[in-house]
């Protein structure tokens, strides 16, 4: 492995926000990969520890307490063993999982600021802030709304505008407004502390951009290079907030840490409660002073999202410290996207992994599998429910689950499930293949290339369907059933090393088949001798996977849209105008009049029809979502207009060229838009 110069191991997922459940982006993000690391790593008998836990401070909790009309402590306490089950329940091997509202994380949060403060590090600056009079506090920016200067957008945050993605300073908002009085907050002065991280341009320039550089991957330097070249500004780390660790200063009465600047620290703090609930030194994980040789290698997974707070403001903390190691990766994926949109919480466009739990209990392998497969490793990827079920299908079904059962059902068949004179794999190129993947997989691990590393296990499972194929055992057990025994019990070898490689990616299936092989123990290391003694008996087979029906995937799919639909519709507001385009904007558009030819339902779908319209230039197919609101038959012949030149794009397999215009009442009603006079198809609409 590429990291093997170090003894010891350190490796964190990102502390994520105990505010709502978990779904597969997550998963897919900072967890699978850190998870596969680490088995893969203990499976070399690696000294390694594996932390992570909920991150309970900052905005994300109160917000979403004052949405769910309860406290702070409550949302935490909710979702915090919500998340730790689900975890649990796929197989994320952690070696704790821990809270930042326990006392050993205050404590050590403070120690870390009052460390940096005496070093006199902080720059101390005032400044006006929003501050609501009637509730007597400060307004964090997601406390402030009020119209947003670019879009006229009247529900804009104090730090964005969704509407038109903008960055805003709560400053910036026209007519502000307290969300937790409803009244105009005035602007106070007030102090905080911020990091001079200007001052630790020039180090963090030698540390990453120049010690990095051939180590990151290239979507983390990318980015971190981007903002090093803007240049840093000081960033403030404490809060005028009423929830989070308070700020160790007489001064600072009623102020917090900055979640940002705790949160990290949480990995310390964690490692330093998983030490004392198993009698270990965790200065050996993360001090400088435990490591004078360089010994231990700390490496945190996160998502893209975190970059900045992993690579630039966590080890500037760190270096300012000074008693600490720094992280020696930090290999963020990139976002999973969802059946061709972003996930996205507040439009419950997600699959929500305690969900799946129930709606596919025992199957969390399948969805490691896929998730593993499209990982999102230096770009964005995609999910979508027909992919899940061709992969399974395909690969898990088809290729490993159907090798391993032919082979344990051949060989209770025809040799009652016993192993005779089969200690060692008796095929010398087979041999080689095994011995390689095991060199394959390690290397594309050590490089965070968590899909090859997948492949190169199928791979294996690959080559014993072709062997089992191509030697067909079935044909020679009638003549030469020694031949047939030989080819079996090579295949169980194949099998069992499988089982091995498998271990890290699909622990649950890995460990069935380590029982039906009759094989011991709980995990089989990688330099453990493969060896079925003479008599071995083997367990009965057991089915590793099922293949997924249509039936179950058109479910999810119809669930999801559901899902956004509610979503939107108890969004719905009336529509702000639009920012200003220009002439040149909107005459870009090409629109004109044409009539319905035809009509039909898109199968399997809710809300699509295909229909066909003379356009006057052409006849053309257009899918539009416009199902719930009228019957096929009741629309053809209707005048509508049509823009022409939207870019053609596939639906359900069906390519749409140009989209019907509605107009659409606030309550979601539909009308078609039609010339009034009497005008031929292909009217320009100007
Ligand atoms: N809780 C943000 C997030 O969930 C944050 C990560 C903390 S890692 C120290 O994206
Ligand atoms: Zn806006």
């Amino acid at each position: 492995m590429e990291q093997d110069k170090f003894k010891r191991y350190t490796v964190t997922s990102a502390l994520p926000y105990a505010n709502g459940p978990l779904h597969i982006g997550h998963l897919a993000g900072a967890y699978l990969p850190a998870d596969i690391f680490v088995r893969h790593l203990r499976l070399q008998r690696k000294d390694v520890v594996y932390v992570c836990g909920s991150d309970e401070h900052g905005a994300a909790i109160t917000i979403k307490a004052k949405k769910e009309n309860t406290t702070p402590q409550a949302i935490i306490d909710k979702y915090h063993h919500q998340i730790k089950d689900t975890f649990n329940n796929f197989g994320i091997a952690f070696d704790i999982y821990h809270r930042t509202s326990s006392a050993i994380h205050h404590t050590l949060s403070q120690e870390f600021f009052l460390n940096l403060y005496e070093k006199g590090e902080f720059i101390e600056k005032y400044s006006d802030q929003y501050f609501d009079e009637e509730f007597e506090q400060f307004l964090a920016d997601r406390y402030i709304v009020g119209t947003c200067p670019n879009c006229a957008n009247e529900n804009a945050y104090g730090d964005q505008c969704e509407k038109c993605g903008s960055t805003l300073n709560a400053t910036d908002l026209i007519n502000p407004k307290s969300t937790l009085s409803g009244n105009k907050p005035i602007l106070k002065q007030t102090k905080h502390w911020y990091l001079p991280l200007d001052k630790y341009q020039p180090w963090l320039e030698e540390w990453l951009l120049v010690g990095k550089k051939d180590v990151w991957k290239t979507n983390v330097y990318g980015q971190c290079s981007s903002w090093l070249k803007q240049g840093l500004q000081p960033r403030s780390m404490t809060r005028d907030l009423d929830w989070g660790i308070d700020v160790p200063l007489p001064e600072a009465a009623g102020k917090k840490l900055y979640v940002w600047l705790d949160a990290p620290i949480g990995y310390i703090s964690a490692t330093k409660q998983w030490a004392l609930d198993n009698g270990k030194n965790w200065q050996l994980y993360w001090k400088k002073q435990a490591n004078p040789t360089d010994d231990a290698c700390l490496i945190n997974f996160i998502g893209k999202d975190n970059i900045v707070f992993h690579c630039i403001t966590f080890p500037s903390i760190l270096n300012a410290h000074g008693d600490y190691i720094l992280p020696y990766n930090v290999p963020a994926n990139e976002f999973l996207n969802l059946e061709g949109d972003k996930l996205s919480t507040s439009r419950n466009h997600a699959v929500w992994l305690h969900e799946y739990l129930d709606e596919f209990a025992g199957k969390q392998d399948e969805l490691r599998f896929v998730l593993t497969s499209i990982m999102p490793e230096t770009s964005d990827s995609e999910f979508t429910w027909k992919d899940y079920q061709a992969r399974v299908n395909n690969e898990l079904v088809a290729i490993l689950g159907n090798f391993v059962n032919r082979v344990m059902i051949l060989m209770h068949k025809y040799f009652d499930g016993k192993v005779l004179d089969g200690k060692a794999l008796k095929n010398k190129d087979i041999n080689t293949q095994i011995a390689n993947a095991y060199t394959l997989v390690d290397a594309h691990i050590s490089t965070y290339k968590f899909r090859n590393a997948l492949q190169s296990v199928m791979d294996i499972a690959r080559l014993g369907n072709r062997y089992l194929t191509e030697t067909e055992p079935w044909k020679t057990f009638k003549t030469e059933p020694e031949a047939a025994r030989e080819v079996l019990q090579n295949c169980l070898h194949i099998i069992g090393h499988l089982s091995v490689l498998m271990q890290a990616f699909l622990p649950h299936s890995a460990k069935k088949i380590q029982q039906m092989l009759h094989l011991k123990g709980d995990v089989f290391y990688y330099d453990e001798e493969l060896v079925f003694e003479d008599g071995h008996q083997l367990n009965p087979a057991q089915l590793l996977y099922e293949k997924v029906e249509d039936a179950a995937m058109d479910f999810q799919i119809a669930k999801l849209q559901d899902k956004k639909t509610e979503a939107l519709q108890s969004q719905k507001v009336a529509q702000p105008a639009k920012p200003n385009i220009t002439f040149e904007q909107f005459a870009d558009l090409d629109i004109r009049t044409a009539t319905i030819l035809t009509a039909e339902k898109v199968a399997k779908t809710k809300k699509l029809l295909k229909l066909t319209v003379d356009t006057g230039i052409d006849t053309r197919t257009i899918v539009s979502g416009i199902a719930e609101y009228f019957e096929p038959e009741n629309i053809v012949g209707k005048r509508v207009s049509v823009l022409i030149n939207l870019a053609p794009r596939e639906i359900k397999g069906i390519l749409s060229q140009g989209m019907i215009l509605m107009a659409e009442n606030t309550d979601g009603k539909l009308s078609f838009v039609a010339p009034a006079g009497l005008v031929d198809n292909g009217s320009v609409i100007k």
